[in-house]
């Protein structure tokens, strides 16, 4: 019988996969590696699914080589993870831990010794709990100690991490940590979470003056979870109430970054005495938007909202229940982001979808297939595309859901930490040896 005919990527193209910190690497108390929020978080009773913590998770910190190997098994060319601030600087800053900061030194190598480019997230939403007792991203000081740490990364990595990412999806921080309070810090405070959205973008701009201070060439930008907005109707609420939602998942992030300003109709829809508009001060948007050389883009839906607001769900969902699987959307996405941002070089640094059947996920395989597929497209129609990571590498702790949710392309046997390869990830491994995918 004859093979399924496959559509070829460019040859420089590189698959990847990812993950975080807190989500794989357990061993919190270990070498010196002090609490962050998320530690404190789900050791309170009732936020996490199960009583489930990090504390242990993949166990990736002592397992790391065994990890680097699974890699170079699979073939990635790429490896997207995040750094633990709290492993580096015990208390948000001040002095540096030597052997938290020598565990990313040797992951680097052992990513580098394996053909395998890192990508590096500096914030994977594990604030340094000691900084959180002095407000954490509420207070404007933030953004600064956040570039001092990033500051110590890039003396101690720099040219060997060739991409840098500041800053992991700050509206999940905005949304969920801030606004509905199921992830660390837990708070319910709209209004406080705007000026915390703020802090972030300021954060993520000072970041980049850090690293245009060394003499690294290595490329920087933000991680966005980003999700295209349709109106369900014809109708003209409609296509207002999807405007409005589209400047919240979307416009309010990628406007700063690259047009060095708000959304007007997001500014114009906060409260006059509204706290976010002090916090935003002259000169801000000029660091924030200041030389962005790549973006990543967490995809993982659409969305859609009707002439009341609302959202509802057109497509199909997942475990996930908060996920709209389209890979069309992902094509939207994609070409709109060159349409109205420019030809900024994108990397999706996550996309992918939990599965209930722990090894023979053939849901994920029709998942990744449909959004390779759409993203091969998205390049056909001029996208700069460059590489695709997966979410993610290994089954994980998926935040206030616990283990309750399966993400990876390789089973982990929580019990024992047997890693073993799923269904997908043997599909993935072709994929990757391919450069192609079967149509
Ligand atoms: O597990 C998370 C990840 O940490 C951030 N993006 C979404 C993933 C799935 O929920």
């Amino acid at each position: 019988m004859l093979d399924a005919p496959r559509t070829a990527f460019p040859p420089s193209f590189a698959w990847g996969a990812a993950t975080s910190a807190y989500q794989i690497e357990g061993a919190v108390r270990d070498d010196g590696r002090g609490p962050s929020v998320w530690d404190v978080f789900a050791h309170e009773p009732g936020r996490i699914r199960n009583g489930d913590t990090g504390d242990v998770a993949a166990d990736h910190y002592h397992r790391y080589v065994q990890d680097l190997d699974l890699m170079k098994d699979l073939g990635l060319q790429s490896y997207r993870f995040s750094v633990s601030w709290p492993r580096v600087l015990p208390t948000g800053r001040g002095t540096v831990n030597a052997k938290g900061l020598d565990f990313y030194k040797r992951l680097v190598d052992g990513l580098l010794a394996r053909d395998i480019a890192p990508v590096a997230t500096l914030f994977h939403w594990d604030t340094p709990q000691a900084l959180q007792d002095q407000g954490g991203w509420e207070t404007r000081d933030c953004a600064k100690w956040f570039a001092d740490y990033a500051a110590v990364m890039f003396a101690a990595l720099g040219d060997r991490v060739p991409t840098w990412l500041t800053l992991n999806e700050p509206k999940t921080v905005v949304d969920v940590g801030y606004t509905a309070g199921t992830h660390a810090p837990g708070k319910r405070d709209r209004s406080l979470a705007n000026v915390v959205g703020h802090h972030l973008l300021l954060g993520h701009g000072l970041a980049v003056q850090a690293l245009r201070a060394t003499t690294s060439k290595s490329r920087i930008g933000a991680a966005l979870s980003l999700s295209p907005t349709y109106p369900t109707d014809a109708s003209a609420a409609a296509a207002r109430q999807a405007l409005v939602t589209d400047g919240e998942e979307n416009r309010r992030w990628l406007d700063p970054l690259f047009k060095g300003r708000y959304p007007q109709d997001w500014l114009a829809s906060q409260a006059p005495d509204a706290p976010v508009l002090k916090a935003i001060r002259d000169g801000d948007l000029a660091i924030i938007s200041a030389q962005n050389d790549v973006l990543g883009v967490n995809y993982y839906g659409t969305t859609h909202i009707t002439g009341t607001g609302a959202r509802v769900f057109v497509h199909p969902t997942s475990q996930a229940t908060w996920q709209e699987i389209s890979p069309d959307g992902l094509y939207d996405l994609l070409t709109r982001i060159k349409r109205d941002y420019g030809d900024v070089p994108l990397t999706v640094t996550e996309n992918g979808m939990a599965t209930t059947n722990p090894m023979r996920d053939d849901d994920r395989i029709t998942f990744l297939r449909t959004h390779f597929a759409a993203a091969h497209r998205a390049i056909q129609s001029g996208v700069k595309l460059e590489s695709f990571h997966v979410w993610s590498l290994m089954d994980n702790f998926e935040w206030a859901e616990g283990y309750t949710q399966r993400w990876g392309l390789v089973n982990v046997d929580f019990a024992s930490q047997r890693r073993t390869h799923k269904a997908s990830a043997d599909w993935y491994k072709k994929v990757i040896a391919t450069n192609s995918v079967d149509a």
